[in-house]
């Protein structure tokens, strides 16, 4: 019995696969956690649609804007960017995977294992209640009978602030755009969409949205996706990112939730060391650093 974390697939099933043999998955016991993203871009977008579908209870995974970009497609709202995605369009059993896609969760809360999971980030309002609430909008909207609409109206960088009284379609593409899309963010909440590259690249007065001294979401231990230029490394003791880059060359990463005695066998990788890493606040419980397991991925060609 044990609970892993993987950083987005994008298609790289067969890294995807390599890990799990690493960590030796077993469905009937063990849980896997996945960030977000499980497509596009990568080659076998298709297959690691089915395979993480075909996991059941074993498997809770989360949307990224990946997934959202390909439900999207389906509605007729966006153009197919590049073609890793045609594998799914033209499948069989498109219609079983979108419906499935539909019904994922957009934030993951496990009090016992005390880890929330999230695809990009939170604004510095959202405590965890708040969070789940604006988590559970989306998602049913995603599953009612308001979905076309929403698809037409879920992508654009308005509104960049939140706001309890915010309505209607701009309320949902924010709460959509902080927990699939967001990275930096000023002190104040406004966000910006625009900058990816690694810490220092970013627009004056922006901060990655995990450092903003008193976001509300501070006592939590969350773990993201979405950020491959972070490597695995963040400021923080209790804010995972575990998109590791394996679509860019980089590695594909799981973060063990629980301890299970019965699989030491298995030698974790060293953590990437945080540089500058602040101690944990006096609120905190001292946090044990959890075991990484990696998979070197191809650079594409
Ligand atoms: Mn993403």
């Amino acid at each position: 019995m044990a609970t892993y974390a993987i950083g987005d697939i994008q298609g790289c099933f067969d890294a995807l696969i390599s890990l799990l043999e690493k960590i030796a998955f077993d469905p009937d016991k063990d849980t896997l956690w996945f960030a977000g993203d499980l497509i596009n871009r990568g080659d076998k977008s298709l297959e690691t649609l089915r395979f993480i579908k075909g996991l059941g209870k074993s498997a809770i995974s989360i949307l990224g804007n990946h997934d959202l970009t390909l439900l999207s497609i389906c509605e007729g709202n966006e153009k197919v960017k590049n073609h890793t995605l045609d594998g799914i369009l033209e499948a069989p059993d498109r219609e079983e995977l979108i419906l499935w896609l539909r019904h994922r969760p957009l934030l993951h809360h496990d009090e016992k294992l005390g880890y929330t999971m999230i695809h990009a980030g939170l604004p510095p309002q959202w405590d965890l209640t708040t969070a789940q609430k604006c988590a559970c909008e989306v998602e049913n909207v995603l599953q009612g009978d308001d979905y076309p609409q929403f698809m037409a109206n879920m992508f654009g960088d308005e509104p960049k602030k939140w706001n309890k009284d915010l309505q209607g379609w701009a309320r949902l593409r924010f709460i959509t755009n902080c927990l699939t899309r967001m990275r930096y963010c000023k002190p104040g909440g406004k966000l910006d969409f625009k900058d990816k590259g690694p810490i220092g690249s970013q627009k004056d007065g922006y901060i990655p949205w995990y450092e903003i001294p008193d976001r509300k979401s501070n006592d939590l231990k969350i773990i993201f996706g979405h950020w491959s230029t972070l490597f695995g490394i963040t400021s923080q003791s209790n804010v995972y990112a575990i998109d590791t880059g394996c679509l860019w060359g980089g590695t594909l990463t799981a973060m063990k939730l629980d301890s299970d005695k019965s699989k030491n066998s298995h030698e974790p990788v060293d953590s990437p060391e945080p540089t500058d890493s602040p101690e944990p606040t006096d609120s905190l419980e001292p946090v044990k650093k959890p075991e990484l397991y990696t998979i070197e991925c191809e650079k594409p060609v």
